[in-house]
């Protein structure tokens, strides 16, 4: 094939590390980043494959997210900006597994016979970007020559990127608009200055935010933002550099795990201050602030995690859909019948809230039973709750985590913005405009922290609120994760929603006897999707017994 006639050649500068299997999982391919060179190369060739059949932009980043600076992957973005499409993933393992390069060739070509792919032109392009990690430079250069090796498609290095930005930048560059990064900021301060101005009038203006960007590439972008922001204070620490290592002892994955603060964080000078963490890559969020404990007159960190950055949007959103709804002078008992919200002209307005078994037992019942939404529950990734949440007009996902977005139906928001000013009055056309910039506001395709930031820090202007009192919305159950390393997670499989175990009855039965034991206990095992090793999780009515319910859980497993 002369769409191929570059490839072996090309191939042989890669050889795979004998003996390793990469799985594409739910965050891409993940290793060491010295070991990932020949999975980078191929996924470049894959890429290439997926631009020439879609006759669109793809997307590539290089990050390990959270994870230790000596990790790497690699991640692909599709045309729409969201997660690649499940089929393909199979050829990403296929292609990342060939043991030699005669067997890379015959997975390549069959690819390219299965999705009839054509050579020659239209040409394809591939946008590449990475995190700040010292692997990222060499990998960069492996993914370009994988890109290349497939002729007629090319590499646009985008350098150092958020993955949100690399994601939103191939969306809008499909969409034919301006998919530059200056024009990302544009959008995301546009939307920002106009919820403020679209607000109450003397907008509460509260203290500066403190921001830890994980040592990451967070910390560049998140100033560049702020820079565009007059109404946003942010003092940003963990800003990268020397002696500062990228997410050890910082960042959102640390802060929500391990329920501590982070370095260069104090809990009596900070006391009381609004902080939020970013991951190594940004697309993850959670609040935090130093105040005193529930329990005795100590400092303690209290966390605002997804689950409570979820109840905080969603509620902002239902406000925004019951003015549309009081402008219609619709006469019924609207309170009474959430979810779903009637707008004469469009009918009824789908909304919907998506988590996984993470979620702390409390955010669940404050969705489900104080703002009566339907929450769905997924499995882990955001891959599944991205999906889930396209069965609405607005979709709302979190993990726990911090991982997640508000969705609109590209529909929804044309008919927002085609009809939205024949609704009679004032408060519902205002709440129109509202939904329509934060449908500008937040990154359709993943989940975007900066876009987060700006729709916490919208929402508390608001409301007049400080961290506290968005805190108090509801009170978390105490809850307690752990890893368990060196068991084969492959003996563990689950039920759909992974709070059961499924391939060995007897230990479903054991946790179910350790869980029976506790106040408001719950507790699931699942393996993990990204690292070897399984994930405990458990809640309780007290601190201690979650930790204990957890280590319990923990020894059944071993
Ligand atoms: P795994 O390793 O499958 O638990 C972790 C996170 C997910 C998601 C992915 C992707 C937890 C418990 N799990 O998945 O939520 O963010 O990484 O990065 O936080
Ligand atoms: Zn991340």
């Amino acid at each position: 094939l002369d769409l191929l006639s570059r490839l072996r050649e090309a191939a042989d500068e890669f050889p795979p590390p004998p003996g390793e299997k990469y799985s594409y999982g739910t965050a891409g391919f993940r290793a060491d980043g010295s070991r990932l060179g020949s999975t980078v190369f191929r996924t470049g060739v894959l890429a290439a494959l997926r631009s020439l059949k879609t006759e669109k932009v793809i997307g590539l980043v290089i990050t390990a997210s959270h994870n230790h600076e000596h990790h790497n992957g690699i991640k692909i973005a599709d045309p729409d900006g969201g997660m690649l499409t499940l089929d393909w993933e199979e050829y990403a393992e296929m292609m990342a597994n060939a043991g030699n390069s005669d067997l890379l060739l015959k997975v390549v070509e069959d690819v390219i016979k299965r999705e009839d792919i054509q050579g020659g032109s239209p040409s394809g392009k591939v946008f590449l970007a990475r995190d700040t990690r010292s692997t990222g430079p060499a990998l960069i250069e492996a993914a370009r020559k994988g890109i290349e090796a497939v002729q007629g498609v090319v590499a646009e290095n985008k350098g150092i990127l958020t993955t949100p930005q690399l994601h939103w930048m191939v969306r809008a560059t499909n969409k034919d608009e301006i998919g530059s990064e200056l024009q990302y900021f544009q959008t995301l301060s546009n939307a920002f200055r106009l919820l403020l101005d679209l607000g109450p009038s003397n907008l509460f203006k509260p203290e500066t935010l403190i921001v830890d960007a994980s040592n990451g590439v967070g910390a560049s972008k998140i100033l560049e933002l702020g820079q565009k922001l007059e109404a946003l204070d942010m003092e940003i620490r963990n800003t990268g550099g020397k002696g500062n290592v990228l997410n050890y002892l910082v960042g959102a994955d640390f802060v929500q795990k391990e329920k501590v603060f982070p370095l260069n964080f104090d809990a009596s000078s900070d006391q009381d201050k609004r902080c939020v963490s970013v991951d190594g890559d940004a697309d993850r969020l959670v609040y935090f602030y130093f105040g005193p404990s529930q329990t005795d007159k100590s400092l303690a960190m209290h966390l605002l995690d997804g689950d409570k950055i979820m109840a905080l949007f969603s509620s902002f959103i239902l406000d925004q859909l019951r003015m549309m709804e009081k402008s219609t002078n619709f006469v019924g008992e609207s309170d009474s019948r959430p979810p779903n919200v009637v707008i004469p002209g469009y009918g009824t307005v789908k909304l919907g809230v998506v988590q996984t078994a993470y979620a702390n037992g409390a955010s669940t019942n404050y969705l489900q039973q104080k703002l009566g939404l339907e929450v769905a529950l997924t499995p882990t990734g955001v891959k599944h709750l991205h999906a889930r949440a396209e069965a609405y007009d607005i979709g709302i996902y979190f993990e726990a985590n911090g991982h997640g977005t508000i969705l609109m139906q590209e529909s929804f928001v044309d008919w927002l913005r085609e009809h939205g000013n024949t609704l009679p009055s004032v408060e519902g056309r205002t709440a129109v405009k509202r939904l329509v910039a934060v449908s500008e506001l937040f990154n359709s395709g993943v989940g975007d922290a900066l876009s987060g930031i700006l729709m916490v820090e919208i929402i508390l202007r608001y409301r007049e609120w400080s961290i506290q009192q968005w805190d108090s919305i509801y009170t978390d159950l105490p809850s307690k994760q752990l890893t368990i390393k060196g068991v084969d997670r492959s003996l563990i499989t689950t039920t759909a929603d992974e709070t059961r175990v499924k391939s060995i009855p007897q230990l479903q039965d054991a946790i179910d006897v350790e869980v029976a034991k506790y106040k408001a206990g719950r507790s699931f095992v699942r393996p993990s999707g990204t690292e070897n090793l399984v994930r405990v999780y458990a809640e309780a009515a007290t601190q201690e017994s979650a930790v204990t319910l957890a280590e319990a859980v923990g020894r059944l497993i071993l």
